[in-house]
Formats: structure tokens, C-alpha cells, sequence
């Protein structure tokens, strides 16, 4: 049996030929600090000892339980399910949304899967361990530690030379700013599939002029022929193409189309039809798309060959209770929320969403910056040695590898998707090492050579002289904190520091920037006038002062508020009760910040 080890699997869809059950529901539980469940049977066997845990959901914030809240270690989660024997014969997987960091997969004793990262689904082939008509045991183990080995990085610190400190003491220490939520964050499910049906399609839209869309197509399938076939949402076929043989690629013209625009979204579908020998259909495979240029030139950005300006926020998956758990309730809210003060774009802010909150910004036309998990490789000096964070043992070959695959990964799950402009392969990396830019340049070269029509940005909080990566990527984001972190409390300053950072990238690297984070702490009935830190007062002067700088500048093409909702961090002086930068409480109330925005965003403004 081929175990599936890091690779993106087709998307689960339901069509005529297949099936999907969804597995979600309360799963046994329990944790395995000394790792003992492997040696001990627990595959096979099952729990020792165990609690109801909700699927999807973090494990962190549902127990009174301290030691939970900030497990270090693995956890291990099991359930039950009849398969029927009517599924005999077909191709059945078991389809893992995300589970958070480092996973292996048992079905009735048998190991089908592992995988490595948090934010990416991942599935195994199961045909050979079911028992049809009959129980079958699901058991997954997850490793909850951060590592050097996948992103987002961390390390399981000691006591080292504090004998202050018991022998035994671990911190799972990272530098991130939010929990290191964990578990199984997105639904399990089982797919049925036809024996011959498709394994890959890879599909990238394109517009070649306002009415010709076009599609990039790449696939496999077991079968001796296909047909792709887009069609409107009224079911007219408006192009198709038939092959022989079980692989293919080509491009697809597609005419007739209205393209997918900015908060003014079209979408199509897209089919893929398998057939025998005798040309019977054995399998049928939509995803839906939408056909959207885009293109850097010059000072700008183009959508459609417009001149395109991002406004909107970093988000977070972030949740009292169920943390990073997959939850259609806040996302509904959320692009609400969205809707109501003007955004038109955001950012993935610090890894890959869910497919749900993709399938979402395609239907409402909301723009995305795709992000992988690179996050926390940026301040980590106070480990001495370690400050170089680009080293081999941090930021070495065995993480790089890691990345690289994590954005190919991601490029394939998220390919198809028009709201996805421009990839992110990273967020405040040390990208004043030098080693950072062979690092980097591999990432980028690997992003190429997965999706060439989309450009990439790197999110970047160093100085445009000290920084050894910019000409490596598109365009650029940049993160500033001016008034904040730097000259703290000054409001007055921003108008000498923000163009003074701003001007030095520009004449530097000569490429569209857009602010990918500015934002101050603001605790929601805060008030003083003066404004001073922490108010709502001040989180709307910051704003103030930031716009009318940056409305000065051309080539700066968008301004993505941090945050767009307060959420919860690690503890630390510095948080109280969490990030409070949203310009929404976590339960989605606005602060006076968001009234500020929806006045601009909504009103008419050279720039859009
Ligand atoms: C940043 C990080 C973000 C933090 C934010 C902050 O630059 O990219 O993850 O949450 O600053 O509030 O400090």
C-alpha cells in the first residue's frame, strides 16, 4: 500500500460518481505525553482511557484543564464508523482537512497516512483495510510540537543551565504571535470514489481578453479517455475538449465569458468526465472558477488590466472556544463584516484558510493574498547562538524542503481559485541574513515553477538597504508599526517615519508595495482625547495619520489593516487577553477604528 506522506489530494466534491461522509462529531481522546501509544497497540487496539473531543475544533480552550491548554506532545483521537458494503469495489480514502502539526493515520490497525504541517489536507488510501458492511476503527496520533521541521518552526526548550528550574521543565517555545492551537482543525471524511476515476486536476484560469477566458489544465485518471467541459452557472457548455489516454495538459479557450472581478465575481464550472473503453462514463469531477488577469507592471498591480487596490485586512482562523476549528458561522459573519466597511481583499495572515473561506472569496469577490505557514522565523536573538535564524539547524535545508513543499502543496489546493492573486510565501522572515536569500530564492523558484501566473510578495519587516530578498520577489508587503513599536505613543512621528520607509523601498527595488499590516492595540471602550495607546481614539488618528501618507504615493497599491478581529496570542507582557489590533472584538463587535475605515473604504477616493 503507497503511504500518502505530504501530498495535496484532490478536493473531496460530491458529483453522480462519488460520495462523501463527513465524520465530523465528538471523538474519543486522550494525550500521550511519553508517546507510548504506538509501542502499546493503540492503533489497533484503540484508547486506553479517553474524553469526547469535538471534531473539527482545537483541542486548547475546552477543558479546565491547564496542562491541556498548552500540550506539548502527542494526542491521540479515535472513533468508529460503518462503512457499507455497497462501497466495496469503489476507490475509498480517507480525507484528513487539517491536523495540526504532524499526523499518522490508522484505519483498522493500519497505518494510511502521514503527514507533516498543520494547515493542509491530506488523505490516504484505504482499500485494503475497510471492512464493508461492517465497524471500522479511525485512529489518528498528532504530534503538537513545534519543530525545525515544519512551519510554522518552534522548539521544545529545556531548563538548560536555570537550576532554578525543575529538571524536567518545557516550554514549546516559538515566535509567532498567536496560540499554537492544535488538533484536528478541519473535517475528516470518507470519499468514495470510482476505481477509474480521476487522481489530479489541476486547473489555472487566465482571461485573454475581456470575453475569452482561459484554462490551464493538467490531469490523470484511470480511465482511457476524458473531456473537460466549462459551462455557466445555467449549464451552457461554452468550451470542451476531449483526450485519449489517462494523463493530459493543454489550455482551453473559453469564450463568451464575463470575467471575475473584484467584489463583481463571475464563476463557472469546470467538469472532468472519465470514460471506459466504451466510452461509459465512469466519473464526473467539478470545481468551480472564474476567469481574471493579473499583472504587475510598472507602479501597479492589474486586475483585468485596472489598476486594482487592496483594502482589507490579515485575518486570523480564530475563535473563542474552538480556536482554529473550522467554523462556517464566523466565516459567514465574517465576509459580512467585510462587506459592511468597504474591504475588497485580504491576506491568508499566517497560513493556509480553510477551502470553505476560498470558495467564499471567489463567491463574493474578494481578493486574496494566499500565505503559507513561514511565520516566526524572524526575532528569535535571545537564544544566543541561535540568533542567526538561517542556519542549518533552524532555518536550514531540512525546513526548506518543508516550505518548498508546503507551497507546492498549496499551489495545488488553491490553483483554481480567482480570488487568489498573488502567493505569500512568507511573513517577517530574518531576511537581513544573507543566507536568507538562497533559502528564499528556492522557495520562489519553487513557486514558479508550480503556478507562473501568479506573482509572489514576501512579507517583510526589516529596512528596504538591510534587506538581502527584496528583487527576488514581485511586489512587496510590508509590515509597519510606526507610533507602535517603534517611537511608541508618538503619533506625530508617522508623518517624517512611514514616508521615510516607504520612499527608501521604492527607490530601492522599484515595485509595487502595498502595507500588508499596520495597526495599534485597542481595547474595545477604551476612550481619552488626546488620544493615547490603546484607546479607540488612537486606533483612529494612527489611521488617519497613515492614510494621508500613504494616499501620496502612485506605486503603493494597497493597505491591509492588522487585525480585522482581536484574537487570542500565547501569554506575554506585551498581550493582555490576546492581540487586540482588530478594528472588531473577537466576538465581531466594531471599535471606532472600523467606523473610521467603512468612512473610507465606502467613499469614493482617487485611488479606487
Ligand atoms: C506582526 C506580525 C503579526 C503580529 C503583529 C503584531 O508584524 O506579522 O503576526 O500579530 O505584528 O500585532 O505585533
Amino acid at each position: 500500500m503507497n503511504i500518502s506522506h505530504t501530498q495535496t489530494p484532490l478536493r473531496p466534491r460530491e458529483s453522480e460518481t462519488r460520495e462523501i461522509k463527513d465524520l465530523s462529531g465528538l471523538w474519543n481522546f486522550c494525550t500521550d505525553p511519553n508517546a507510548c501509544g504506538q509501542n502499546e497497540g493503540w492503533p489497533a487496539k484503540g484508547l486506553p482511557s479517553s474524553q469526547l473531543m469535538p471534531v473539527p475544533s482545537s483541542i486548547n480552550d475546552l477543558t479546565q484543564d491547564q496542562a491541556l491548554k498548552d500540550y506539548l506532545g502527542w494526542i491521540w483521537y479515535e472513533r468508529d464508523d460503518f462503512v457499507p458494503a455497497q462501497w466495496q469495489g469503489q476507490d475509498i480514502r480517507l480525507w484528513i482537512g487539517a491536523a495540526a502539526h504532524v499526523a499518522k493515520v490508522w484505519v483498522n490497525g493500519q497505518l494510511i497516512a502521514e503527514h507533516e504541517g498543520g494547515f493542509l489536507p491530506f488523505s490516504g488510501d484505504v482499500n485494503d483495510c475497510l471492512n464493508y458492511g461492517g465497524s471500522n476503527r479511525i485512529v489518528i496520533a498528532i504530534d503538537t510540537r513545534l519543530s525545525w521541521r515544519v512551519l510554522p518552526p518552534g522548539q521544545v526548550a529545556g531548563r538548560g543551565d536555570r537550576t532554578d528550574l525543575p529538571e524536567d521543565w518545557q516550554v514549546n517555545d516559538f515566535h509567532f504571535d498567536f496560540v499554537n492551537y492544535v488538533g484536528l482543525h478541519r473535517p475528516v471524511k470518507w470519499l468514495v470514489q470510482p476505481p477509474k476515476g480521476v487522481t489530479s486536476f489541476a486547473v489555472t484560469p487566465g482571461l485573454r481578453d475581456d470575453s475569452v477566458g482561459t484554462l490551464d489544465y493538467a490531469y490523470a485518471h484511470g480511465g482511457a479517455s476524458a473531456t473537460i467541459r466549462v459551462r455557466d452557472l445555467n449549464q451552457t457548455i461554452l468550451a470542451e475538449t476531449t483526450k485519449d489516454g489517462s494523463t493530459a495538459e493543454g489550455a482551453l479557450e473559453v469564450p463568451n465569458i464575463t470575467p471575475w472581478a473584484p467584489l463583481a465575481p463571475q464563476l463557472y464550472s469546470v467538469e472532468i468526465e472519465v470514460y471506459d473503453e466504451a466510452q461509459a462514463i465512469i466519473d464526473v469531477y467539478r470545481l468551480r472558477s472564474g476567469f481574471r488577469s493579473i499583472r504587475i507592471e510598472g507602479e501597479q498591480f492589474f486586475i483585468n488590466n485596472k489598476p486594482f487596490y487592496f483594502k482589507g485586512f490579515g485575518r486570523h482562523e480564530d475563535a473563542s472556544l474552538r480556536g482554529r476549528g473550522l467554523d462556517l458561522v464566523h466565516q459567514i459573519k465574517d465576509v459580512n463584516l467585510m462587506g459592511w466597511i468597504g474591504a475588497n481583499s485580504f491576506r491568508t495572515s499566517h497560513y493556509p484558510y480553510a477551502e470553505e473561506a476560498m470558495d467564499l472569496a471567489d463567491e463574493l469577490g474578494f481578493v486574496v493574498i494566499d500565505e503559507v505557514p513561514a511565520v516566526g522565523l524572524g526575532i528569535w536573538a535571545k537564544w544566543g547562538q541561535q540568533d542567526v535564524i538561517f542556519n542549518d539547524n533552524m532555518a536550514g535545508p531540512v525546513l526548506l524542503k518543508h516550505h518548498c513543499q508546503v507551497v507546492h502543496d498549496l499551489v495545488n489546493r488553491d490553483r483554481h481559485h480567482p480570488c487568489v492573486v498573488s502567493w505569500s510565501p512568507g511573513n517577517e522572515s530574518a531576511t537581513w541574513e544573507t543566507a536568507a536569500r538562497p533559502y528564499y530564492q528556492s522557495v520562489v523558484d519553487t513557486c514558479k515553477a508550480a503556478d507562473s501566473t501568479r506573482p509572489t510578495m514576501l512579507v517583510l519587516n526589516v529596512g528596504a538597504k538591510e534587506n538581502k530578498v527584496g528583487d527576488l520577489f514581485d511586489w512587496l508587503g510590508l509590515n509597519s508599526y510606526r507610533s507602535w513599536y517603534d517611537q511608541t505613543g508618538q503619533l506625530d512621528s508617522i508623518r517624517h517615519s512611514l514616508p521615510h520607509d516607504l520612499e527608501a523601498f521604492w527607490e530601492e527595488y522599484a515595485k509595487p508595495i502595498m502595507i500588508t499590516e499596520y495597526g495599534t492595540d485597542t481595547i474595545a471602550g477604551f476612550h481619552q482625547d488626546p488620544p493615547a495607546m490603546f484607546t479607540e481614539e488612537y486606533q483612529v488618528a494612527f489611521f488617519k495619520e497613515y492614510h494621508a501618507i500613504m494616499d501620496r504615493y502612485p506605486w503603493l497599491v494597497g493597505e491591509h489593516v492588522w487585525n480585522f478581529a482581536d484574537f487570542m496570542t500565547k501569554q506575554g507582557l506585551t498581550r493582555i487577553d490576546g492581540n487586540k489590533k482588530g478594528v472588531f472584538t473577537r466576538d465581531r463587535r466594531p471599535k471606532m477604528g472600523a467606523h473610521e475605515l467603512r468612512q473610507r473604504w465606502k467613499n469614493s477616493h482617487p485611488k479606487w
